[in-house]
């Protein structure tokens, strides 16, 4: 038994339509008397009048398409309705059929359903959100791997294979009499290799939330090498204030940039010099943070020369992704290097080596997003703890061999909760849908 939701599924506001989805067992008797009509067909477009119940008045003509149960986005019956879209038509539609029985959609309650009913796993559940709220084309083709289940087949191959071995293993303790004993050479070699496949899989994956909210490019430096006209110029606006006098930026901004169909947010900092400034010194130290916590790291350097303490600055700077810049190449051509980092000239003044500067940058963006798998990090953290389950198996070859089991089945179990396969608490269900907004 479901009981019957409702919810706006377009924005709120002016619009040439708004949606209306409704999902559940009262689905069909809602339309019938929404409609005055006896049935509707199917994945169907109708062109019908919508009445008022209560007035007799037609509100609205509307397209309606009925889904027949299973093949619906929930797996249940569903009705969506396009009408005019002025949000009093479509509040006014959703609260006609509230009076009709149904009730209002909770947060993704649309989605949390069709998991419930077996149309998707929570790997692809949880990248419908992400999909609705990616900021970048690349985020858009990287999730739709997500959802076409590239990564639940693996993960679903891996459980099946961990089953596999617990199921041979718990056979020869359940009947220990008649089946030989398993030998352990054999066990750890189908470990191994479940082993294997998992560091694989860590290898090539990436983080989603990068890849759904931005990527980070610091611009670090001392101060007066030109930052903020670096940061301008890779903007194409004047965001930052530019001025020959030292210690300009004393906090750090922020500006989202799309580029080669990635998102970055771009952070220009306080330039790095000693100072009795208490405001400046903040700002240094948090520039100095920034290092940790971004993913692209600029080291904008002059042209001019480079000192003894910037030396030292880059070399904790991580080199696969830090580009040392070299500005103010216009004044003159740069006597020094800095091995091993990349470094491209440019000169915020004239606008020269910007191309190549961006390609760079679009090469490490390229390299943090080239790998196979887009997990979250809940997802990636349910991963490395069944990993370190099997280790631990691994590792217990002085034990008897039924005392691993608990082990593997703790690691089949954390890959079936990335699935959402085994029974889920409430909350962990909550927790994924939660973020959705009303009417997915
Ligand atoms: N000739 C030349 N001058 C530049 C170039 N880029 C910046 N400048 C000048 O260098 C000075 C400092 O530029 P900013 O961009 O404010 O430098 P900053 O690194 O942000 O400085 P702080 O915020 O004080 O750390 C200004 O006078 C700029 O006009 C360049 O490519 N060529
Ligand atoms: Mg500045």
């Amino acid at each position: 038994m479901n009981d019957t939701i409702v919810a706006i599924a377009t924005p709120y506001g002016y619009s040439a339509i708004s949606v209306i989805r409704v999902s559940g067992d009262s689905v069909l008797p809602i339309a019938r008397k929404l409609f005055s009509i006896e049935d509707l067909e199917p994945r169907k477009a109708h062109y019908l009048l919508l009445r008022d119940p209560a007035s007799g008045n037609v509100l609205d003509d509307v397209i309606a398409i009925y889904y027949k149960s299973p093949r619906s986005y929930t797996g249940e019956d569903m009705l969506e309705i396009f009408a005019h879209g002025n949000p009093l038509i479509a509040r006014r539609i959703v609260d006609i059929i509230i009076s009709l029985g149904a009730r209002q959609a909770e947060r993704g309650e649309f989605t949390k359903r069709a998991f419930l009913h077996g149309k998707m796993d929570l790997v692809q559940a949880a990248t419908i959100n992400n999909i609705i709220n990616a900021r970048s084309e690349r985020a858009i083709y990287a999730l739709r791997n997500r959802m076409e289940g590239h990564l639940s087949r693996e993960l679903t191959n891996l459980r099946e294979k961990l089953l596999d071995l617990l199921k041979e293993i718990e056979a020869r303790i359940d009947f220990e009499d008649d089946v030989p004993d398993i030998p352990r050479e054999k066990v750890n070699r189908r470990l191994d290799e479940i082993i294997a496949l998992i560091e694989d899989m860590l290898e090539s994956a990436r983080p989603m939330e990068k890849v759904v909210e931005g990527i980070s490019i610091v611009i670090l430096g001392k101060v007066n090498v030109g930052k903020s006209s670096v940061f301008n110029r890779l903007l194409g606006f004047d965001r930052a204030i530019v001025s020959s006098r030292e210690g300009t930026t004393r906090d750090y901004i922020s500006e989202n940039l799309q580029m080669g169909g990635f998102m970055f947010r771009v952070i220009d900092t306080a330039g790095i010099r000693e100072t009795e400034d208490y405001i400046e010194k903040m700002g240094i130290e948090r520039s100095l943070a920034l290092r940790e916590s971004s993913d692209i790291i600029l080291f904008v350097a002059s042209a001019e020369g480079i000192d003894k303490r910037e030396k030292e600055l880059i070399s904790k700077l991580p080199p696969p992704r830090t580009i040392v810049v070299i500005n103010k190449s216009d004044i003159r051509e740069a006597e020094f290097s800095v091995e091993p980092f990349k470094t491209v000239k440019v000169s915020a003044r004239t606008g020269e080596g910007f191309d190549r500067l961006r390609d760079e940058i679009l090469r490490i963006a390229q390299e943090m997003f080239s790998g196979d798998f887009y997990f979250s990090t809940g997802e990636l953290n349910l991963l490395n703890e069944a990993l370190k389950q099997l280790k631990t198996a691994r590792q217990m070859e002085e034990f008897p061999i039924d005392m691993t089991t608990y082990h593997i089945r703790s690691a089949a179990l954390s890959i079936a909760s990335i699935l959402g396969i085994e029974d889920l608490p409430e909350e962990v269900l909550d927790r994924v849908f939660r973020d959705f907004c009303i009417g997915k």
